[in-house]
């Protein structure tokens, strides 16, 4: 019988890890991959170092990127999930369209998918800003940012609401 593995899909501003790590990346993601590897269960994490440094190389944040760039992830997190892996997806992933076709892909193919949204207010994230973006969006410098110039849809039914402040 083959197994059928889950994504576990992140949404969250850019800067909206736990408090102390702004990345979400770098707090829950590692922690749930190191755990999944502990219980001997296969685990990946695909995040913007790995897919928009190779894969989605040639691509922005312009709408059209961005659509792209989340339908791709959908797809490949589908193929990690596919393969008895648990697939851990950490982007912005600002559009609720986009997220739902991530999701249908998972569901079609029979493949578990949760949504979790780790909601840190922009105020919050706006203060830590740690590389700085947020101020050179503010300033025009980033055109397209999230959260400042271009849209961000929350999730209205994650299957987990993390409320970070
Ligand atoms: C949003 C941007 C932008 C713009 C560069 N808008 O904090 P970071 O720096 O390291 O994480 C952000 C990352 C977002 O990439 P994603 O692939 O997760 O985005 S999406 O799901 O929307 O495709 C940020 C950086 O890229 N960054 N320019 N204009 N974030």
């Amino acid at each position: 019988l083959k197994q059928k593995g889950v994504t576990i899909w992140l949404t969250e501003l850019s800067a909206s890890g736990l408090p102390g790590h702004c990345y979400a990346d770098m707090t829950i993601t590692c922690a749930l991959e190191q755990h999944l590897l502990h219980l001997h269960k296969f685990a990946y994490r695909l995040h913007g170092n790995n897919v928009r440094l190779g894969l989605n190389k040639d691509l922005g944040f312009d709408e059209k990127s961005l659509v792209e760039n989340i339908r791709s992830i959908g797809e490949v997190s589908k193929l990690f999930a596919d393969s008895a892996c648990t697939a851990i997806t950490a982007f912005i992933s600002p559009y609720i369209a986009d997220r739902q076709l991530a999701r249908t892909l998972h569901e079609q193919s029979g493949l578990g998918f949760i949504e979790v949204f780790v909601d840190a207010p922009l105020s919050v994230v706006e203060q830590r800003d740690p590389k700085g973006l947020y101020k050179a969006a503010r300033a025009g410098e980033i055109k397209n940012f999230t959260g400042i110039s271009a849209p961000y849809e929350p999730p209205e039914n994650p299957e987990l609401h993390i409320r970070i402040d």
